[in-house]
Formats: structure tokens, sequence, C-alpha cells
């Protein structure tokens, strides 16, 4: 009899359900419904190690359980493959970025079909390939068309070390995401795209969304809403006045000055009246070199300058207010300048104290000369002393818009997206620049813009891309009027490129359109979306930016790309670390393959724990794994006589109870939990396999299937089967057969029957003993005296000796 050798049926499988191309996916299959399953598609990062595995096992089991369900799935695989990590592993290795990339795709190909997962090869995209970009240059100019995209001067994050700009998501506490330099502000003419016109539509759409609670809850807090009040502070000696934006105008009594950011024009209109403008204009200088981040650090002192000279009112009380520029006033939000309340908002309680400011309480219950940030009745605020904070900023409000002082205003904390990279390796931007005409978009019918296959490709460190090397990039007619122009030698962000993928993979050979309109009406939205949750502010804002703003113009018809979405957990190394190269606790899933075969790693992964939390690898689970596959394999060596009577029975009902408990994990992506009760049902059929039913041994197959394919189809053929187990239905559980008999128990003490109760058939020796001794007849029995000895008898009774 043979043993079993995953390395030879694995790959076996594998050429076979290639040939008849199994996992092909028919736009529409008679009687199915279209299920979009997409796993977040991978960068070739050309060091795959077993965490990215996970990612791909997880999603493929599902989808091969929504195939068995009946579904027409779609479960396509591609590649992100534009971006600066290419462009910086190729400058450390000297090799050019394009070679780098197609040499780790043509790895990743390898790998990910040795996992065996069901992925439709002919749908395979590669964001860096001229047929894919030409449709994300395309989108680009529909934005631009739709004034969705545009050149500004902005301010920007330099990274310092990667030489370009980064958007604000990708600055992690001040440090460039990619490879934790120092970013620093600098301004600069940058393209954008405009996220914030669908600020409002991004909050509200993620309530009905399916999706983790803390990912929809980090994209609120990113997208940031303010609701508040827009308050005017005239300056009665300048002829103007100055807005602010608050969110508490309940504290209005208790404004004791007025702060504006360092950078706020009203500054530079009064230079002539400020009477210590060298300080100031000192100060502004200074603010210039800070970063956002140091500018807003909880930590760091507040200082500030008063403008000598100039004096605001208070519009509740006509009281006059000092007015000060402190950098902790952030230009770019809200008006870019705070009224402020010294006994109510602790930055503004740190200044004063530092500047010897007055403090004003208006807010019952704080503790005295403290900052007290919380809600209560107004105290000393005129005709709204007595009324409760929360009523009271809305009436204050309201007074002051009467009097034309005030309107309601709504601020978001997202920026626009900077899209611009000043890198070689991303999509061109299609827009030429004509000293006579401005910006110009490159006509539709001559995209893609190619990227010149260029040897300097490394970054200049100066504000321009490389590309700006390329004469024959550069140069080019101006599409107005012919003459002599110069071609935009930025390119985008990969974010750009990863933000409409999806719509791609519905289509992806088609030439006239990113996507045919009745193939997108057949898949879209996508159904599940597996991936990490690092991605909850970048990318899924982002995709779902473009897809309100394609929406908006006409060219689909959802408003929300992933209607549900889960994230795998991290897979941590053996020790317990992040896995990564530099600590030397990498798991290669080649090497575990070849030892263990696929099926035994997929499991593993799947078992390992709940597949959003991960956990550390270890190389003894996958041990235990590989030999709960050879028990499952060695059940089907002898194939029984059918069993008969009572042990049919038991076997059916853990059976039926194992279907009903295996479809409802694997539906909540629990395949941890799945896999023990497959173990359970595998180990009772091991006691008893001379005996099993090869139905039962047949359903077991069917769900091992999504699991560990290959072992799978294996055994079915053995069994007899002509046709693949993944094209099979997946098996419903009866109800009435996965119902527990229920039997009555005796309990007797010292051989007398002393009391009765129903329990489930089958029972073991330690439930039995338990419920036994928790009965309050039984306590009554045994009052004062002690249990010798319990004697059991399965399904019948336990006789207590005393
Ligand atoms: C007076 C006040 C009193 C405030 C009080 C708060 C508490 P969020 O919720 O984050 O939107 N603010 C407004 N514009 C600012 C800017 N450009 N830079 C720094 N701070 C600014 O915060 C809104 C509050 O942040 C506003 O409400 C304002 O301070 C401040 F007891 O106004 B508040």
């Amino acid at each position: 009899m043979d043993s079993y050798r995953p390395q030879k049926i694995e790959k076996k499988w594998q050429k076979i359900w290639e040939e008849k191309q199994l996992y092909k996916t028919p736009e529409q299959a008679r009687g199915k419904d279209n299920f979009y399953h997409l796993v977040m598609f991978p960068y070739p990062s050309g060091d795959l190690h077993v965490g990215h595995w996970h990612n791909f096992v997880g999603g493929d089991v599902y989808a091969r359980f929504k195939r068995m369900q009946g579904k027409n799935v779609l479960s396509p695989v591609g590649f992100d493959a534009f971006g600066l990590p290419a462009e910086n592993a190729a400058i450390k290795r000297g090799i050019h970025p394009k070679t780098w990339t197609q040499r780790n795709i043509g790895k990743m190909r390898e790998q990910l079909r040795s996992i065996g997962g069901v992925y439709d090869w002919q749908r395979e995209i590669i964001t860096s390939d001229p047929q894919y970009y030409r449709w994300t240059q395309w989108i680009f100019l529909q934005f631009y068309k739709a004034g969705l995209a545009y050149k500004a001067k902005v301010p920007c994050n330099f990274c310092l070390s990667c030489k370009t700009v980064l958007a604000n998501e990708q600055v992690i506490d001040g440090q460039c995401e990619r490879c934790q330099s120092q970013v620093v502000q600098k301004e600069i003419e940058q393209w954008l795209f405009k996220i914030t016109d669908y600020a409002e539509d991004l909050l509200k759409d993620l309530d009905p969304l399916d999706w983790p609670e803390t990912t929809k809850m980090m994209q609120k807090n990113w997208i940031g809403k303010s609701v508040g009040w827009q308050v005017q502070f005239s300056l009665p000696d300048f002829q103007m006045s100055v807005p602010v934006f608050t969110t508490r105008a309940d504290t209005l009594f208790g404004c004791t000055y007025i702060v504006l950011a360092p950078e706020h024009p009203v500054v530079a209109k009064l230079k002539s009246k400020i009477k210590n403008w060298r300080f100031v204009q000192n100060h502004i200088e200074e603010a210039k070199k800070k970063t956002e981040r140091d500018r807003v650090s909880q930590t760091r002192e507040k200082t500030g300058v008063e403008l000598r000279g100039v004096k605001a009112i208070n519009p509740v009380n006509n009281r006059e207010l000092p007015v000060f520029i402190a950098d902790y006033v952030l230009m770019h939000y809200g008006t870019g300048a705070v009224m402020a309340v010294p006994a109510h908002d602790k930055r503004d309680w740190e200044f004063a104290k530092r500047h010897n400011l007055p403090v004003i309480d208006v807010i019952s219950g704080g503790k005295a000369s403290q900052v007290y940030e919380g809600e209560g009745a107004l105290v000393g605020s005129g005709r709204f002393t007595g009324i409760k904070s929360e009523i009271a900023r809305e009436r204050i409000g309201e007074w002051l818009s009467k009097k034309g002082k005030a309107e309601r205003k709504v601020y978001y904390r997202l920026r626009d997206w900077l899209i611009s990279r000043q890198r070689y390796w991303g999509v061109p931007i299609p827009m030429v620049f004509c000293q006579k005409h401005g910006w110009q978009s490159v006509a539709e019918k001559n995209l893609p813009v190619l990227l010149p296959d260029i040897e300097s490709f490394l970054p200049t460190g100066r504000c321009d891309s490389p590309l700006a090397k390329s004469r024959k990039f550069v140069e080019t007619a101006c599409p107005q009027c012919g003459g002599p122009a110069r071609r935009e030698t930025d390119t985008m962000d990969t974010f750009v490129c990863s933000s409409w993928y999806f719509l791609r993979y519905v289509d992806p050979r088609n030439e006239k359109k990113f996507a045919a309109e009745d193939k997108i009406k057949a898949w879209l939205p996508v159904d599940i979306y597996i991936g990490g949750a690092e991605h909850t502010v970048l990318h899924l804002l982002y995709a779902r930016f473009f897809t309100k703003a394609l929406k908006k113009m006409g060219w689909v018809d959802f408003p929300e790309p992933f209607l549900r979405l889960r994230h795998q957990g991290i897979i941590l190394g053996p020790d317990g670390q992040k896995m990564s190269k530099s600590r030397g606790n990498v798991v290669d899933p080649d090497e575990q393959v070849k030892k263990y075969g696929a099926d035994s790693v997929r499991m593993y992964l799947c078992f390992m724990g709940p597949y959003n939390q991960g956990g550390p690898w270890n190389p003894s689970g996958i041990v235990g794994i590989y030999r709960f596959l050879n028990r499952v394999w060695d059940l089907f060596r002898n194939i029984p006589a059918k069993s008969q009577g009572e042990d049919l029975q038991k076997e059916k009902r853990i059976l039926h109870q194992t279907i009903k408990k295996v479809t409802a994990d694997i539906e909540k992506l629990r395949f941890n939990t799945a896999i023990s009760s497959l173990m359970v049902l595998v180990n009772k059929l091991s006691v008893n396999s001379r005996q099993s039913d090869p139905k039962t041994l047949k359903t077991l197959l069917l769900l091992l299937a999504p699991l560990a394919p290959h072992i799978a189809e294996e055994l079915w053929f053995q069994l007899g089967e002509k046709n693949s187990i993944h094209c099979q239905k997946w098996p419903q559980h009866d109800p009435s057969l996965a119902k527990e008999d229920k039997i009555q128990f005796i309990v007797q003490i010292n051989g007398r029957v002393r009391d009765r109760f129903d329990a489930a058939s089958g029972i073991s020796r330690e439930k039995a003993t338990e419920l036994t001794f928790e009965r309050k007849k039984v306590k009554n029995w045994l009052l004062g005296k002690a249990v010798k000895k319990v004697v059991f008898v399965p399904n019948k009774l336990i006789n207590i000796v005393v």
C-alpha cells in the first residue's frame, strides 16, 4: 500500500487542474450566482515568507468553499509592481527596477502556484505593464477633466532618504513609512487628487459596510470631521475681522486672547502696524522649519509672540483681547486662527500660563485652578448662564449668526491626496506643459505615455524626477498648438495603481476601456476583500475615493468597492518576533512545502489560531498537521464494507455535526476551529475505520477539500470518482441526524437508585460525574459522607460508593 507522498500528488494535480483549466472563471455560469472574492494583490517583494502565504491561503480556502457552495467565484491574482520599494531594492542591488520586478514576479508566480490556489491565471494583471497603466493614466485624465486632479504649490513631506515627497498617509510619527528616515517640510509644486470633495461621502458610507469596526473607526478618525462655528473677531483699528473655528462656542465668554498661525495672511497685512515686527518675523521663520508633527506635539512647550499694537474684540461681550501668533495653530486647518479659552482647553491653558494671560472659568464642573475640558452648566456667560454647555454652544452660535458674526461650519482633517513622486519606477503623469497654453492633457488616443527604459533611474535628490534627465522623454509637442512643450516628469504614487485594480480584473485584456460595462455589472462590487490591517487608511480609503469619483462620472454604478472586509493576522517567527530577514527568523514556505507538502503548510497556517489574529510559527505544529493528513490517508487504505446498526447511527450523527460546524466556521473564516472538528471526526473514524461507510469518507473529503485540495482530490479519485472534487457540491447537514440522542442516566448511591437525569448519549465519565455531583438530590444524600469510589457504566449509570 502506498504511503502519503504529498510531493508526488501535489505536482500531479496542479498540472491536471491547469491543463483542464479547472479554475477558469466564466463571466456567467448557469444556475450560479457570481461571487467576487478578492485578496489584496501582493507587491513583488522577492522574499515571500510564510506570513505572506497566510494571506493567500486563508483567501483560497474561502474561495474554494464558496465555489463548492455553488457560486461562480472570481478569485484573481496580480502584482502591485510599481513603487519605491522596487526602486530602492534595485538601487541597493545595482539592477534595473524592471528586471528586479520581473524576476520577483516569476518567482512569486511559482510560489502562488505551489499553494494550489484557485487562481484564474488568465486574468493576471501587473500594474507596471503598459496595458494596465495606460488605464491608470486614462483615469488620471478623467479626474483632471472633472477638476479632481490639479497641480499646486503645497507644503510637502519630503523624505530625505527616498528623495521624494510622500502623502500624509505615508508619514508615520514623522518618519517615512518605507525607510523610517526623517521627513522634512518643503514647498513644491505637486499634483493632487481632490479626495476632500468626497470627505462626507467617505464618512457616511462607512456605516453600512460589513468591515471590522476598528478599521471603520480609523478611517473616521483620519477623515476627522469637526462640527462647530466660525466666529468673527473684529480688529477695530484695522477695519477687518479674523474668523476663528471653534467646536466649543459655549466657551466664548471665557476667551481671553486670540492666536493666529504664524503664516496667517493677516499677519503680513498688519506688518507696518505691529510694533515688535522683528520678533514676530523671527518666530515666523522658526515655525517654517518645523514639521506639522512637531508643531502639534503634546509635549512641546507652546511658544508664541504677541502682535503688539493689535487688539481683537470678542463678539459676545465686546471685550478687548490681545492677539498672538503661535506655531501650535496650523494654517491649513479650520481658518488658521483660534479663540483661546485657557480655562477649558489644555493647549490654551499651557500657553496662558507661560505668557501670564488671564484665565476665566465659564463651565462649572472643574476643580479650582485646573483646566476643565468637560461639559457642565455655563457660569459668567451673560444671558446664557445656567444653560448646559451642549445646548449653549448652539444657542450662542445662533445668536451670533443672527448678528452676522458667526456661521455653522464643518471641517475635515482629511487633506487632498498628493500623488506626484519624483521617482522613476511609477506611472508617468500624462500631462504636458506648454509656455503658451499651460498644462495640457495628453490625448487619450496617445496613451499610454510609456515609461522610458533609461539607465540612470537613481533619484536626483532635487525636486525633480530622474525622468527629467531624459530629453527624449521630456521634449514633446503641445497638444493645443503643436509648439515645443515639456512632459511632466513626476510619476504617480503607487497607491494610484492599486486604487482601481479590482475593476480591471473583471476585464483584464480590454483594449478599448478599463473594463466593459457588462462585466463590471456582472461582478462588482467585490463580495469579500481579504487583506492586512495595515491598509486601513491608505489603500482602502483611496480605493473608496476612486469608486465614488468614477461613479459620479458615470463609469461605475456602485458607491463602495468592498462590501465585506476581513483582515488576516500577522504570522510571527518561531521566536514570537515579527518575521524579518534581519532577525533571521524567516520561515521559507518553499522549504516547508518540500518537506511536508503544500496541504500541510496550508492547513497549518489555517490551524495556528483565529485567522484574524495569526501568531508565532511553531515548527512542531506543522508536524502535527502532517501526521493528521497521514491519518486521513490511512483511513482510505482499507475501504471498508458498509457499517451497520448503532455504529452507523453514531457515525452519521458525528458526521452531520461536523458538516454543520465546519460550514459555519469557514463562513466566518474560523479555519482553526473547523480543522479541530475535522480532527475529532477523523479520530472517531480511525477507531472504526473498518466499518466506516464510504459515504462518510467521501463527505470527509468534501469538507477537507478547501483546506487541503490536493490530498482531497487524490483520495477522491482513489474512491473511483471521475470528476474533480473541486467541482462538487458542498455537503449539507441534516439537522435530524445531527441531533444528539438523549439517554436517561441513573445515579446510584451504594447500589440503590437515588436520582435520574437526561444526558447526551455517549456522555463521558468526566462530564457525567460533574453533572451528578452538581445535582441537589445527590448533594443531600452525600451530606456528611465520604466518597470512596465512583463507578461509571457508559450510557447507563454512575454508582457512588460511600
Ligand atoms: C475654542 C475652544 C475652547 C476649543 C475649548 C476647544 C476647547 P477639532 O475637534 O480637532 O476639530 N483649532 C481650531 N483651528 C485650529 C488650528 N488651525 N490649529 C490648532 N487648533 C485649532 O478641534 C477644534 C478645536 O481646535 C477648535 O475649538 C479650536 O479650539 C482648535 F474649551 O476653540 B476650540
